[in-house]
């Protein structure tokens, strides 16, 4: 099939949105984008769209919403390079590991972003560094920024971004990103050819490494390496934001060298 027009609909510095760059950055496909101030997003999509979030695309006016519904059309639009391994074991394998960084892992750096981004303002603009106009209302990023206190705070309450839930989200990143390191030394994801759970996790670890406390406690992890490589132009950075007690969980255990008995 070849497509003609292809529209996306996301929100600056959105990681499920970013995935969906990336594959069609992936495949070649050219597209434009749509970028939605947070929040405000959601009556916007609803009146285009089923859902009330992005990512979504609408590929010679067909609708799309996302990212794993994406990922698949993205493979029947055009198949070259795929997104799944033709081995059905694989593609299981590949399957559930997009489904899991899309249901299960994508939400922990959405908790923290916006209690992040509350104390941060400032560095809020440089989220928008990489949008379209749409996201900034045909304003300035700094107009943008200054007014941006409500939809914070709704964002903040949308997705029990509370000291308690951080706090949490925070002591369980160390795990899931366990999981990630695990997937790679697997070979479900971090392969040569990325599939489409390179991409959902990818954009997740991307997001993380935006803030910069987050990003130290991280860095040497293959799962990091992985958005390294697939994310580069990630836009996006945050300065010290969390208390050191609740980043202190992420500190990774140096395996002790077996001591000498007897
Ligand atoms: N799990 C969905 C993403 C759904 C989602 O929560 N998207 C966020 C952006 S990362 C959104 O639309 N947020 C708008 C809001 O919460 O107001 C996918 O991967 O497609």
């Amino acid at each position: 099939m070849t497509v003609t027009d292809l529209k996306l609909y996301s929100i600056p510095g959105s990681h499920p949105a970013a995935a969906v760059r990336a594959m069609l950055e992936h495949k070649g496909i050219a597209y434009r984008r749509i970028d939605l101030p947070p929040v405000v997003s959601r009556a916007v999509m609803r009146l285009r769209f089923p859902g009330n979030r992005v990512p979504a695309v609408v590929v010679d006016g067909r609708k799309v919403q996302g990212s794993r519904s994406i990922s698949r059309e993205l493979d029947v639009m055009q198949p070259e390079p795929p997104l799944f391994p033709a081995d059905p074991q694989q593609r299981a394998a590949v399957e559930e590991a997009e489904r899991w960084g899309d249901e299960e892992f994508q939400q922990l750096p959405r908790t923290i972003s916006w209690w992040a981004l509350k104390r941060r303002k400032g560095d809020l603009g440089t989220f928008l560094e990489d949008a379209g106009p749409g996201a900034r209302f045909g304003m300035p990023s700094r107009i943008a920024v200054a007014t941006s206190g409500p939809i914070l705070r709704m964002a903040i309450r949308l997705n029990d971004s509370t000291d308690e839930t951080v706090r949490a989200t925070l002591a369980a990143l160390g795990p899931a990103l366990d999981q990630v390191d695990r997937l790679i030394s697997d070979g479900v994801i971090g392969g040569e050819q990325p599939n489409a759970a390179d991409f959902q996790i990818g954009a997740s670890i991307a997001l993380l490494r935006t803030f910069e406390d987050v990003r130290a406690m991280i860095e040497d992890r293959p799962a990091a390496g992985l958005a390294r490589r697939l994310f580069p132009w990630y836009p996006g950075r945050v300065g010290p934001s969390f208390p050191p007690e609740w980043l202190a969980p992420l500190a990774r255990q140096e395996s002790a060298p077996a001591r000498q008995t007897g």
